[in-house]
């Protein structure tokens, strides 16, 4: 048969194929994914499952006017694959190519740029509630589909709760694979199993789905039945119940994989005229057996190769990153201190965590996907007297802001935070660059800001932090973990290591920078510079001491960081200096600018930014050239 994906150029090149057709091209959507990860690491397991929802949404909803929200984002490659961005898929996820998560500057299709989870139906109601009051539009239909690891996100309840009270019509699909990145946990979790599970239900299922099959996709007999359906679907079983009292009607489970079922159902939701909950049940990862199988690994996969279902070869880094230093540190700390507690949103696998919840179970905590929760949680556990770390991704931490300052830092509480990827984490882009920390923890008064410069810091920082009867964060990037050769001095609060002192200039840096600016320092010393480097460590308290000496003795200051310039680390050593009437023209702050910086290879992206160890030699010898020209010509006009 002729392929017919290259043809599907837009969702209405699948308005005439049949049934046979979809599921031919359901097929050939697959055989892209699989393609796409023999050439990179991408999402994998999640966009498996939802090939066939996909394929339904696109050909019930005209998404040219309807909304569609895939919530998170990570799960969009089909819906590219059928929206016009087929001849670019190859490119997803490169510098430059298609984004891995939604785009609206890709695709009219794409609403949002997100990446994070549990947004989706606020931002949903929020368009219906727009559409409804702009003349013309109330017949626009909002649809939502989000997966059960999404859906205990406290987010999502607001929005329900805020939907029944608007009494708005509104399609929430909860797409139930039984699966978040790893096993989902908790008991929403165990309340859809139960709506999954239920025989009586599963009986009445099978009933309602020989009489649907009976009639017609579109038209009046759907109408017909739709009344019954809900009522039977009601007094069947208390199924749903929970969301019914919330305002939404519930129907499901039904099969995901099954295309005609499915746009069945569809049709059928549609028609109805207040929110909807259907419940769609989905294997992650379909399709490819080694996937389905391992679901938690194939979430995002390394590169491999394989042969139908035969994997022939992972391209699998031996790498050390600093998330394995985390991970063994924690667990050392775990082993030495009944205190220590670790609590992860929903991050086991992303961190590295599996050891510490094997090893642990009684001290590892997963809220699922809810931060915000999280670091409240960690806040009780440090009240009642333990030594709760939140181990999270720098971006994912975002969601927890108002907890990180009333529960935790107004009340000087001694949580540790250590943040992962920060920085620029290459791949997945702006929505997960995690850039803003250094920027929104220092206003907090009582909260110590660390990055280490290596991974001895980041062993030694964790042990300070445990320590410390006060809130801490960490951070540390997605990257290899480095050892600066020289000696290492002992954490201190607020003291900074100096490296080296250099008669030219000073490189001051802040975290994963270290070893980088210590490279430029070679570079320029090649050429007859003299720079030194030191090694922050302290954000917040900063080493007042370093950084003024380093400005009044050198000619200029440097101050290197990954992360966002505005607020950041280089902005808390200029308030410094001009705090204490120093010449504040002497530093220059090397950072992220003000801008989202796109996806990539990160160090790819930091070299663009003159973040690499040449891009950072040169803005120091630009510095040292326009200072000896400063210095001649002074001294030209003091002779
Ligand atoms: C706020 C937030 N926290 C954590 C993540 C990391 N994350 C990405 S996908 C995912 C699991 C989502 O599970 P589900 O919604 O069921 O989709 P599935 O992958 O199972 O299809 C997690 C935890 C995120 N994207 N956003």
């Amino acid at each position: 048969m002729p392929p017919l994906l290259p043809k599907i150029e837009s969702p209405l090149d699948l308005s005439g194929l049949s049934l046979g057709k979809l599921e031919q091209l359901a097929d050939e959507m697959r055989e892209a994914l699989c393609h796409l990860v023999s050439h990179r690491s991408a999402h994998f397991a999640s966009n498996l499952g939802v090939v066939e929802l996909c394929l339904a949404l696109h050909t019930t909803f005209d998404f040219r006017r309807d909304r569609l929200i895939w919530d998170t984002g990570h799960q969009i490659y089909p819906h590219k694959l059928i929206t016009g961005r087929y001849a670019e898929f190859g490119t997803i996820r490169t510098k430059g190519g298609l984004m891995g998560y939604p785009n609206p500057d890709e695709s009219d299709y794409d609403l949002f740029m997100t990446g994070h989870a549990g947004a989706s139906l606020s931002t949903a109601l929020g368009l219906k509630s727009g559409d409804d009051l702009i003349p013309g539009q109330h017949d626009r239909h909002s649809v939502v589909v989000i997966g059960d690891g999404a859906f205990p996100s406290g987010m999502v309840y607001e929005a329900m709760n805020n939907t029944g009270g608007l009494d708005k019509k509104l399609l929430e699909v909860l797409k139930d694979n039984q699966m978040s990145i790893c096993p989902r946990v908790g008991r929403m979790a165990d309340y859809i199993d139960r709506l999954r599970m239920n025989p009586i239900y599963t009986g009445l299922k099978t009933e309602l789905v020989r009489v649907l099959n009976k009639v017609p996709v579109f038209g009046d007999p759907v109408e017909r039945f739709l009344g019954q359906l809900k009522e039977a679907a009601k007094a069947g079983l208390h199924g749903g119940m929970l969301f019914e009292e919330l305002g939404f009607r519930y129907f499901g489970p039904i099969d995901g994989h099954n295309i005609r079922l499915l746009k069945k159902y569809l049709a059928m939701v549609k028609e109805e005229d207040s929110a909807v909950l259907l419940h769609v049940v989905t294997e992650k990862g379909h399709g490819f057996e080694p996937a389905a199988q391992d679901p938690v690994f194939f979430h995002t996969p390394p590169q491999f190769t394989h042969e139908e279902d035969e994997i022939i070869e992972f391209k699998i880094s031996s790498t050390r990153t600093y998330t394995h230093t985390a991970s063994e540190a924690i667990h050392e700390q775990m082993v030495d201190n009944p205190r220590v507690t670790v609590i992860t949103a929903a991050m086991c696998q992303g961190n590295k965590l599996e050891k510490i919840r094997d090893d642990h179970p009684d001290r590892f905590f997963d809220t699922s996907i809810c931060e915000s929760h999280a670091v409240a949680f960690a806040a009780g556990q440090a009240k009642a007297g333990l030594r709760p770390i939140v181990d999270i991704y720098s971006t994912f931490l975002q969601r927890s802001y108002d907890q990180i300052f009333q529960e935790v830092a107004l009340q000087n509480l001694p949580v540790t935070l250590m943040l992962d990827r920060a920085g620029l984490t290459g791949p997945d882009g702006p929505t997960h660059h995690g850039v803003f920390d250094f920027a929104y923890l220092r206003v907090l008064p009582n909260m110590v800001v660390m990055a280490p410069g290596d991974e001895i810091d980041l062993v030694r920082m964790l042990d300070f932090a445990l320590r410390h009867d006060a809130p801490c964060s960490l951070r540390y990037p997605k990257a290899p973990a480095v050892r600066l050769a020289s000696a290492r001095t002992p954490v201190e609060l607020g003291k900074a290591e100096v490296l080296d002192w250099g008669e030219d200039g000073c490189i001051i840096a802040c975290g994963s920078l270290v070893s980088t600016c210590v490279e430029a320092a070679k570079i320029l010393r090649a050429e007859g510079l003299d720079i030194g480097v030191v090694n922050a460590r302290f954000v917040k308290p900063l080493d007042m001491e370093t950084v003024l000496r380093a400005v009044e003795q050198c000619d200029f200051v440097v101050t290197v960081e990954e992360a966002a310039l505005a607020g950041g680390f280089g902005s808390a050593v200029v308030e410094a200096v001009a705090d204490a009437g120093l010449e504040i023209g002497k530093v220059r702050r090397l950072g992220i600018p003000d801008q989202f910086i796109e996806h990539g290879d990160r160090l790819e992206l930091l070299a663009d930014l003159g973040l690499d160890a040449s891009g950072i030699a040169a803005t120091c010898r630009n510095l040292a050239t326009q200072k000896e020209f400063v210095k001649g010509s002074r001294s030209r006009r003091v002779s």
